[in-house]
């Protein structure tokens, strides 16, 4: 596993990988470099049967300040037509590698998150958020639309009508909010902010990682399919899961009246 990014720390605790983008001055904005690294370290993250769980998480005192705003200042210097939907597709490598993360991903924030940053966060698949957050769908302020996957997850999280305003006042909520709304499934205070997260991530990774992966297709392919589709998927997903290991150990298990031991296969 690479663990020598410029932007990203990369650190293995048994099962789980907490990548943390670090760009404590800037806030942890999004430089490209950053953008790669973090893409790069979730792709092979997906592909090693060693890492259980992620967590992602910014250094400092933010998860994320949005995308470098230094970045479009050099933009608007060239005299060259901006089309900034080529570096969102960059973006949604990253969303993808996320979403698609056979394993769980817990997004962990605090400080700061805004922009982009906390639109990626809603590609992974929970949230927790220590209660100094400050969370903003920023983009209306600086005259854009909300992108990295943000429309169409925050409606699907939070439901139409709030996602609107949230995206339309671009004003700040806290964590307690964020965790009433069920933006974030979590709000803890600051001091306990990282022991909740690594406790979750750790009983994640003891997990039944092969169901987990198997439970994130069912319901990110349902979020945009039909009755049919889901019930048809659920069924092959099933067939799956009923011969794995991790199935087979629990019913072992449970007779045996212990607790199982998965493997996550
Ligand atoms: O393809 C694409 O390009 C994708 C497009 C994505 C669009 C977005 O992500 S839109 C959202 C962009 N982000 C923002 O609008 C947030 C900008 N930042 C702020 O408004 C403030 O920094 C905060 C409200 C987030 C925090 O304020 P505060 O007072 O706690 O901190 P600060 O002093 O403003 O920031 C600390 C440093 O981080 C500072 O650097 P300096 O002056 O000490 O050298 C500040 O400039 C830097 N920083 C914060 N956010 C960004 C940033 N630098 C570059 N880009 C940023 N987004």
């Amino acid at each position: 596993m690479q663990t020598d990014y410029q932007y990203v720390l990369a650190q293995r605790d048994g099962g789980v990988l907490t990548l943390t983008m670090n760009r404590p001055e800037k806030l942890n904005a999004f430089n490209d470099v950053m953008l790669q690294e973090l893409t790069e370290a979730a792709e092979e993250a997906a592909e090693n049967e060693a890492i259980r769980c992620v967590v992602l998480t910014g250094a400092g005192r933010a998860f994320g300040a949005g995308q470098d705003l230094s970045a479009f200042a050099a933009r608007e210097e060239t005299q060259e037509p901006i089309k900034v939907s080529d570096h969102l597709e960059k973006y949604h490598r990253l969303i993808r590698a996320l979403s698609g993360m056979p394993k769980p991903v817990i997004a962990a924030l605090h400080g700061v998150a805004t922009g982009i940053s906390l639109n990626i966060a809603f590609s992974c698949d929970l949230r927790i958020a220590a209660d100094n957050v400050r969370i903003s769908e920023a983009f209306a302020r600086i005259g854009l639309v909300p992108d990295g996957g943000g429309a169409y997850y925050l409606q699907r999280l939070i439901g139409f009508g709030k996602a609107l305003e949230l995206m339309l006042l671009a004003e700040e909520i806290n964590g307690q909010e964020a965790e009433r709304l069920g933006l974030v499934n979590k709000c803890v205070p600051l001091a306990d902010f990282e022991a909740t997260t690594y406790a979750l991530a750790q009983r994640l990774a003891q997990g039944p990682t092969k169901a987990y992966g198997m439970i994130k297709e069912l319901m990110y392919t349902s979020l945009s399919s039909d009755l049919q589709t889901s019930l048809k998927l659920e069924g092959e997903l099933q067939d799956i899961a009923i011969a794995s290991d991790d199935h087979r150990e629990n019913v072992k298990a449970f007779l045996q009246k212990r607790a199982p031991r998965y493997t996550g296969k």
